[in-house]
């Protein structure tokens, strides 16, 4: 192929002509005679061209990060930044009487991923790229993949998310695959998207899908015939698993990733010319969460069947090949099949994993490590860790807790493949793009070295006492809140003042991140300003959450929220002092709109629960402070910045075990004890909730906290109340906030997701 100039290397001019080029090729028109939508379709071409022309990262061996969601956010801001072009470009466009930001707004979002695993797969793929490492990503792509979320009657209804367009970033191949389930056969499709490196190579996203899909199948909202799987299997991510046919379509699923995503590999491996004896020289398979497990028995029965290895020297091979991450220590959120569900759908895999259970059976009596239990359900992680050379916990606290408690039989079998890499986050997408200003300022302030070094940002320490610096910081963030008001406004019709506290929560709705008890906080400070206690500065509590369809407590605090926000922002006796939004349809996009402008970082899941988090680390490298319980990620940012700039309250993650373990936890005591709780939880099923909400959800959920309370609400509420007055009043004291806010950044590096893959790197995967 023709050497073609690298476009970072472009200057406006160049990047003009091809941007006119674009558009003559295209629509028959100047540049400046296109609509939006028409200039995005050509940036996103010029962009798609720049990649293509970008070398590809090579090397002798190659990281595949297997994952059912990659959550990768819009891309064309992105892009542009890691290839260096983005400011170029804007100029390009303002000359032509076009804005960037417009075009940006335009893009519609990938929905490929639910959450937090999702969106730190995408996260990697953006550092591997940036330190030049060759990886790549193996997924679904699911055309309508999560639903979109919108508020009827103040509950959550599902609808299809139709996000791939004619244009679009997914670049269809040639490559296609077999994947037989039983007697049923189908042909897949590959199509790739293009990771760009931050001022490196270009690597690339594998996103499989099936030939057959009929969009057409889906009636209202997000209902399909579950059985129709050549019609179906790539239309949506986790389909309602609350029945058997939703729970086959999960197998069907996750199957056909990983027989394509071996059959791709093994494909490479031949093409390069590799020894397949010697696999795990060349690839290393990174396991996300338990979802791509089956990848582990497929490779073993296409290396016996089609390569004629042996089946020891197949276990030995796959096995040195493969490694897994754990994402969580929730018992429902461990895949267990029974064994008549993948016999139904993946016969032919049924021998081989009987042997890998067999084996282990031979030589290990302890039921807690076996594959297959008694009553016949097959433990998928319990796979990855027999048959996998590394199990890796995603934040300290997280893997400390396997290995003492919910892995330990394990860690006592395999000490050695222990090990923890605690998450990261890209700084390109959650800083540079995100928060234009404060990087900017960022650069100005330390140099530019911390976008390559994120450890630099402590050079921020040095400027504590700067008054320029602090009060800079302070008028950044108001910068984010007025625009996070304006777009607010637009978008759900509710008018935010940016001279409040913004406190916000958003994140996967679920009873252990307890959004439950920031709103029973909510409830008690509304019916203090009623009673005449007015907060110093006004509150903004914001929360983004979409939750499971199946999920029906998670679909109660979404209602109940809903509520609170009706009854709280139609009082004119309160709302001058306290404003409720819960926005709809939170996505990345939204989030890079309200972690910038956020002054409070909600972080209050029950300790021990949430294996890391992520989005508290967005928030600091945003100025935010953390309000937070000793979980997760939250207890390396509390060793980071130190007492003095987080608030951590509730019960610790040994105490909240016990509790489990003795099963001596009881909610209704709480309740009894504290006139304050009572009065928060009767209000659930007050006159006044009851007046607009639904009497079923309400009560329901009452219930829920008064009898059951899984997660422990109502251990932490009284401390939760004391915390949360204890930070609203060290706002008022202006000059400690911007100090916290200033360490708060600072102190983010190492939380860079550059750090974390160099580790994955140094550790694990040896490239
Ligand atoms: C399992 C079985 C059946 C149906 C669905 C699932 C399922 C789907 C998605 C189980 C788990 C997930 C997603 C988990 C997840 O997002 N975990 C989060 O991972 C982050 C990255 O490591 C952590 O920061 C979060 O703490 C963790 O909750």
């Amino acid at each position: 192929m023709e050497q073609v100039k690298r476009q970072k290397d472009m200057t406006v001019e160049e990047l003009e002509t091809a941007l006119e080029r674009l558009s003559q090729k295209r629509y028959n028109r100047n540049v400046e005679e296109l609509t939006d939508k028409e200039a995005y379709v050509c940036l996103l071409e010029l962009t798609k061209e720049a990649m293509a022309t970008t070398e590809p990262i090579k090397g002798a061996k190659k990281v595949y990060y297997i994952s059912a969601e990659f959550l990768i956010g819009k891309l064309l801001s992105n892009n542009l930044i890691n290839l260096g072009i983005y400011d170029k470009v804007a100029e390009v466009l303002k000359v032509k009487g076009k804005e960037l930001a417009k075009m940006e707004e335009i893009e519609p979002e990938p929905s490929l991923g639910n959450g937090g695993l999702g969106r730190l797969a995408a996260c990697f793929l953006d550092s591997i790229a940036t330190l030049g490492l060759p990886g790549e990503g193996i997924g679904l792509n699911y055309h309508f993949g999560l639903f979109r979320q919108v508020f009827r009657d103040r509950l959550q209804k599902a609808e299809k998310n139709d996000w791939i367009e004619e244009a679009s970033w997914l670049n269809k191949t040639d490559i296609g695959f077999q994947v037989a389930f039983g007697e049923r056969k189908v042909t897949s499709r590959l199509y790739d998207i293009d990771v760009a490196g931050y001022g490196n190579g270009i690597n690339k996203l594998r996103l499989f899908d099936i030939e057959s899909l009929d969009e057409s199948i889906v009636e209202e909202g997000i209902d399909f015939d579950k059985e129709l799987i050549e019609k179906n299997l790539t239309l949506f991510l986790y389909p309602d698993d609350s029945d058997e046919a939703g729970n086959l379509l999960r197998i069907y699923q996750q199957y056909f990733m990983v027989s394509n995503g071996a059959q791709l590999i093994l494909h490479q491996m031949k093409e390069e010319g590799y020894n397949l004896h010697r696999l795990y020289d060349h690839a290393v398979i990174q396991i996300n969460d338990t979802h791509p497990t089956m990848v582990i028995p497929e490779l073993i029965r296409l290396l016996v069947k089609e390569e004629g290895f042996g089946m020891e020297e197949a276990i030995n091979v796959v096995s040195k090949t493969c490694a897994y991450t754990n994402h969580t220590i929730l018992a429902e959120a461990l895949e267990k099949w029974p064994l008549r569900y993948l016999k139904k759908v993946v016969p032919q895999l049924i021998p081989i994993i009987k042997e890998l259970d067999r084996r282990i059976k031979a030589r290990n009596k302890d039921p807690k490590v076996q594959i297959i239990d008694k009553d016949g359900r097959v433990h998928m992680a319990h796979i990855d860790i027999h048959y996998g050379f590394s199990v890796n916990g995603v934040a300290a606290i997280h893997t400390q807790i396997l290995k003492d408690t919910e892995l330990n039989a394990f860690y006592k079998l395999y000490p050695g493949k222990f090990n923890n890499k605690t998450n990261g986050i890209t700084f390109r997408r959650w800083l540079l793009a995100c928060n234009r200003e404060l990087a900017d300022f960022l650069g100005e302030t330390i140099g530019e070295d911390y976008k390559k070094d994120a450890g630099c940002l402590e050079k921020l320490l040095e400027y504590q006492d700067d008054q320029t610096v602090l009060d800079k910081l302070a008028e950044i963030k108001m910068n984010r809140k007025k625009e996070l008001a304006a777009y607010v406004k637009e978008a759900e019709g509710v008018v935010l003042n940016p001279d409040s506290i913004f406190d916000i929560q958003i994140k996967r709705m679920h009873e252990y991140k307890r959004q439950q008890m920031n709103a029973l906080y909510i409830i008690h400070k509304y019916l203090e300003i009623k009673a005449g206690k007015k907060p110093a500065t006004p509150l903004t509590f914001l929360f983004g959450a979409k939750a499971a369809p199946a999920y029906v407590i998670a679909q109660d605090i979404i209602h109940l929220l809903l509520v609170l926000q009706e009854i709280i922002n139609k009082d004119s006796e309160v709302n001058p002092y306290m404003t409720l939004l819960m926005v709809e349809n939170y996505n990345v996009s939204y989030a890079e709109k309200l972690i910038p402008a956020c002054d409070i970082s909600e972080q209050i899941s029950l300790a021990s629960k949430e294996a890391s988090g992520t989005g508290n680390m967005k928030f600091m490298l945003n100025g935010a402070v953390t309000l937070g319980t000793s979980d997760g990620a939250n207890v390396e940012i509390h060793e980071l910045v130190g007492d003095d700039n987080i608030y951590i309250f509730g019960e610790k993650s040994e105490t909240v075990i016990k509790h489990y373990e003795k099963a001596d936890y009881v909610s209704r005591d709480y309740y009894e004890k504290s006139p304050v709780i009572k009065e928060a939880v009767d209000f659930i099923v007050g006159e006044q909730a009851l007046a607009l909400g639904h009497k079923e959800n309400l009560e329901r959920l009452y219930k829920e906290l008064l009898n059951k309370d899984w997660f422990m609400t109502l251990l932490d509420l009284e401390d939760y109340i004391k915390a949360k007055d204890r930070i609203f009043q060290d706002y008022e004291d202006r000059q400690k906030w911007k100090k916290m806010m200033l360490v708060n950044i600072a102190k983010a590096g190492f939380f860079s997701s550059d750090r974390t893959i160099a580790e994955y790197n140094r550790d694990i995967w040896k490239l």
